[in-house]
């Protein structure tokens, strides 16, 4: 756990959070800033600041993650229409929060990143 970092104070329990899911390893949450009607963060409880500083061990969880967004969105009525998911890494892609999380996006028309 990081002292200063929200993400890992939601994930503790520390600071309030509209909880979707969480298990031993990661907590999903609604963005406190939502980009779409319905738009989820999954979060490891574990302190990783970004892809960047991911290690080989953490391969399995990075995979219980996309796993637990697909259950999400299952469980949402997403998966007719479809959904995104994103992680940002880093200034140019406009990370803001240094710990890992995975955004799952939905609920109507998300607009072409291409
Ligand atoms: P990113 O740009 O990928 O770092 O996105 C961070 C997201 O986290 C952003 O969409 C807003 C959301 N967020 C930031 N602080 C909080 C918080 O304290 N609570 C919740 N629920 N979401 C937060």
């Amino acid at each position: 756990m990081a002292d200063e970092c929200i993400f890992c104070k939601i994930a503790s329990g520390k600071s309030p959070a509209n909880i979707e899911y969480q298990d031993k390893d990661m907590v999903a949450f609604w963005d406190v800033n939502p980009k779409a009607k319905i738009h989820i963060l999954i979060v490891p409880k574990k302190h990783i600041s970004s892809v960047v500083t991911l290690e080989r061990t953490d391969e399995k969880l990075v995979g219980e993650m996309v796993l637990a967004a697909r259950q999400l969105a299952r469980d949402k009525g997403l998966e007719d229409d479809g959904y995104r998911l994103v992680i940002n890494a880093g200034k140019h892609a406009g990370q803001v929060v240094e710990h890992l999380h995975l955004h799952l996006m939905g609920g109507g028309p998300l607009g072409s990143m291409g």
